[in-house]
């Protein structure tokens, strides 16, 4: 019995090395080779790299003011490395060099509001920083992504989709466990930091939109997953409103 290949079957085809761009299109992707696509991976990229990295270190910290729980959490810390070493793999399987001084900018308003709190031994308020937002920012993102990823990268990031989760419910159920102690500050650390993620979502759209990424599906997809987490912990739907409204006034 004879099994035909593609090549076999479909006379004169180019092989895959030359037909990538033209399948990508097919398929309805973007080019990954373009130098607009490189220019926008360039700095999204970075964010992810420098969100991963930061993620990393708000864990340790948290470990600082919850010594009983130091453990588990360099446990998700040490998850944070693995992710920014796959997407820096991501970058480098484009040919993209991530624009990390942007990054860090990008990060800078955020990365202080944590700091502070951190300071000042404010557990709660570094939990829904790091754990409630950053992470349900990161979880749309990743979602958003992944169909209209390269496939490596796409790969990658189905993997680090997972942990995210990991890392969400950590920060639920520590909040739920502690809500009737934590809700003021719980909603005034909402209240000073969902303005910030909202800003954030809007700045990355451009280069969001050159990835095939829309900014409604990535809004969308972050206020679902921030709104189960406020369930979850315990918020009714009433406060929950009355939460997200803060980021459309501030
Ligand atoms: C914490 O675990 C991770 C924090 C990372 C923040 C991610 C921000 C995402 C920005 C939008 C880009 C998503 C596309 C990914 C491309 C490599
Ligand atoms: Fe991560
Ligand atoms: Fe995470």
């Amino acid at each position: 019995m004879v099994t035909l290949t593609t090549e076999q079957a479909v006379p004169g085809a180019t092989p895959a090395s030359q037909e990538a761009p033209a399948a990508a299109a097919l398929a309805g992707l973007p080019d990954f080779s373009s130098a607009a696509y490189k220019d926008a991976y360039s700095r999204i990229n970075a964010i992810v790299i420098e969100g991963e990295q930061e993620a990393h270190d708000n864990y340790i910290s948290l470990g600082s003011l919850l010594p009983d729980q130091a453990d588990e959490l360099s446990k998700l810390a040490r998850m944070e490395l693995k992710h920014m070493r796959g997407f820096t793999a991501c970058a480098k399987n484009l040919e993209v060099t991530a624009d990390m001084p942007f990054a860090k900018e990008f990060f800078a308003p955020l990365h202080n509001n944590f700091q502070a709190a951190l300071a000042e031994g404010k557990v709660t308020t570094c939990l829904l920083i790091q754990a409630i937002l950053i992470e349900a920012f990161a979880i749309s993102a990743y979602h958003i992504y992944i169909p209209v990823a390269d496939p490596f990268a796409r790969k990658i990031t189905e993997g680090v989709v997972k942990d995210e989760y990991t890392h969400l419910n950590y920060g639920q159920e520590w909040l739920k466990a502690n809500l009737e102690t934590v809700r003021e500050e719980l909603t005034e650390a909402n209240r000073a930091n969902l303005p910030l993620v909202r800003r954030m979502l809007e700045r990355v759209a451009d280069d969001a939109a050159v990835l095939q990424m829309d900014q409604e599906d990535l809004m969308a997809d972050f206020l679902s997953s921030y709104q189960e987490a406020l369930m979850e912990i315990g918020f009714t739907g009433r406060d929950i409103a009355r939460m997200a409204a803060a980021a459309l006034v501030g």
